[in-house]
């Protein structure tokens, strides 16, 4: 049943995004779309048409360009179109230093707190200024009387600022973060950090996942600028201008379809398919890993956590079968080549030391499945290894759970992940790093009763069917709504 997002803007939103929400690629000749499939796009797409605003984001790709108006737009769904996508051109140079070099070999590492990943030059700061800068002048091209600006992620630390400027106090803008904030002793080894905190500051309301990050994000604002007033309670912090409201709303993932689609006959065929392709038996314990291959999802901490577990449970070789879905990603990046290689290399030594002719205890996929696919491996699999090693959310913990029909896989959790303020009470915690411990759990998890997964699995699925992904956005929508609201009064 869908929500009608009560204060969601029915007028004039304009989001801006690094990717965009229809993409168009040549199929031979012909021209074809692909559409949202999932998250955030997909959740925000059916708003969107409400909203008949514009959706401004990098437009990637050949046939992109062969479909939009002289000012680059093209109007959406193409079936029935709704609302305007402005498509942003970025050439070679731009992608390399906006998008490979400063949001993802700069601000990546460093909100994920690993400083010993960034890698810094000076080009990569100016380009980034000027990408954020061209996506600012578009997302004030579409504005009408009484727009929200909604900026989305960590490619955009600068734009609100900017857009701030033209615009002036007029303008709504909201920004959400979807990655992790660090202490502002990890923050200020960035060169920009006051540049940054700086646009950010900008907007009116300022969301993270987690409470934590809100803090650390407030933390740094003070120490940085002697100026600034936080107040603690309600978490809106004066500098410079207008007051930003910083606050956490841990995002939520379409339950109600993920559920649907889990229990389709595609989702069923697929884990039987893959199981016989595979050799995976019957009643072997599955496990399951889904990430992009980067370097925050502790995937080889998982590996060597399942090796030390068959060392220390002979009885289950044979019988545990991890399956890792993990996508190539960021490639371009030395760091994620050097990721991918201990990744096989780690996954290959176990497979080596413990497989036997028809069994292997690590199955890896690299290839993109299709959501009914994906969610059948979630709803087959007794169990969910989610350990990264910091994580602004991680929305594969929160499907896993949506998937589970029957109430009876278990989740293995990471308390670096934003995901366990949610769910962390019913998980199964870990922390990556202890091998014998994660060991462990693996091994509890798997023994522990019948019931016991029950419990804590449907306590989960309540919480993750109650704040799903529409709520969080109405969430959204509802505190902008507030802070107009306070400002007219
Ligand atoms: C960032 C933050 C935060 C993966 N493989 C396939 C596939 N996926 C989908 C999953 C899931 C998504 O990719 C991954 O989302 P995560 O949240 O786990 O991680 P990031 O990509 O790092 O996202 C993160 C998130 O933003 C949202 O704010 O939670 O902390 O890092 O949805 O299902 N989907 C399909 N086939 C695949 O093979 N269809």
């Amino acid at each position: 049943e869908p929500t009608d997002h009560g204060s969601a803007p029915t007028e004039g939103l304009v989001v801006v995004s690094n990717r965009e929400p229809y993409s168009h690629s040549y199929d031979g000749d012909e021209i074809v779309v692909d559409r949202p499939v999932g998250g955030l796009t997909a959740g925000l797409d059916p708003v969107m048409q409400r909203a008949a605003g514009t959706w401004v984001a990098w437009g990637d790709g050949e046939a992109d360009r062969e479909v939009v108006d002289d000012e680059d737009r093209v109007r959406v769904p193409p079936e029935d179109p709704a609302y305007t996508l402005k498509r942003i051109w970025l050439d070679d140079d731009e992608i390399d230093e906006y998008y490979y070099g400063y949001s993802n070999q700069v601000l990546w590492p460093l909100c994920h707190s690993d400083r010993g990943k960034i890698t810094y030059e000076p080009r990569f700061w100016e380009r980034y200024r000027e990408v954020n800068r061209r996506f600012a002048e578009a997302a004030v091209n579409e504005v009408e009387p009484g727009s929200l600006i909604w900026f989305q992620d960590y490619h955009f630390g600068l734009a609100p600022k900017m857009v701030r400027q033209e615009l002036g106090d007029d303008a709504m803008l909201a920004h959400f973060w979807h990655i992790p904030w660090p202490t502002w002793d990890d923050f200020r080894v960035c060169p920009q950090s006051e540049q940054l905190l700086e646009g950010l500051l900008a907007n009116d309301l300022l969301g993270f996942h987690v409470g934590r990050f809100c803090a650390q994000f407030l933390e740094g604002v003070q120490a940085c600028f002697g100026d600034a007033v936080v107040d603690w309670d309600s978490g809106v912090v004066y500098h410079d201008g207008s007051p930003t409201l910083v606050k956490p709303f841990p995002m939520g993932v379409d339950a109600e379809r993920i559920a649907r689609l889990a229990g389709s006959d595609e989702a069923d065929r697929f884990w039987r398919d893959f199981c016989e392709e595979q050799g995976i038996a019957d009643d072997a314990v599955v496990a399951v890993g889904v990430d992009r291959l980067d370097y925050t999802k502790g995937i080889p901490e998982r590996v060597r956590a399942i090796e030390y577990f068959l060392d220390e449970h002979p009885e289950y070789r044979g019988e545990f079968v991890y399956v890792q879905k993990a996508s190539e990603s960021r490639s371009e990046i030395p760091a994620y080549q050097e990721l991918q290689r201990e990744v096989s290399e780690t996954v290959e030594r176990v497979n080596d030391r413990f497989g036997t002719d028809d069994w292997r205890p690590v199955v890896s996929i690299t290839e993109r499945l299709s959501v009914r696919a994906l969610y059948g491996l979630y709803r087959y699999a007794d169990l969910a290894l989610v350990s990264s090693v910091r994580d602004g959310m991680n929305l594969v913990a929160e499907e896993y759970v949506a998937a589970q029909l029957d109430d009876a896989g278990a989740l293995v959790l990471s308390d670096f992940a934003g995901v366990d303020e949610t769910l962390g009470d019913y998980a199964y915690t870990i922390n990556p790093y202890a091998t014998e411990k994660f060991a462990d759990t693996i091994y509890r998890t798997i023994t522990d009763s019948p019931d016991e997964r029950r419990r804590r699995m449907r306590q989960m699925r309540q919480l993750v069917t109650a704040y799903d992904l529409d709520a969080w956005m109405d969430d959204i929508f509802e505190t902008v709504a507030s802070l107009r609201d306070e400002s007219a009064e």
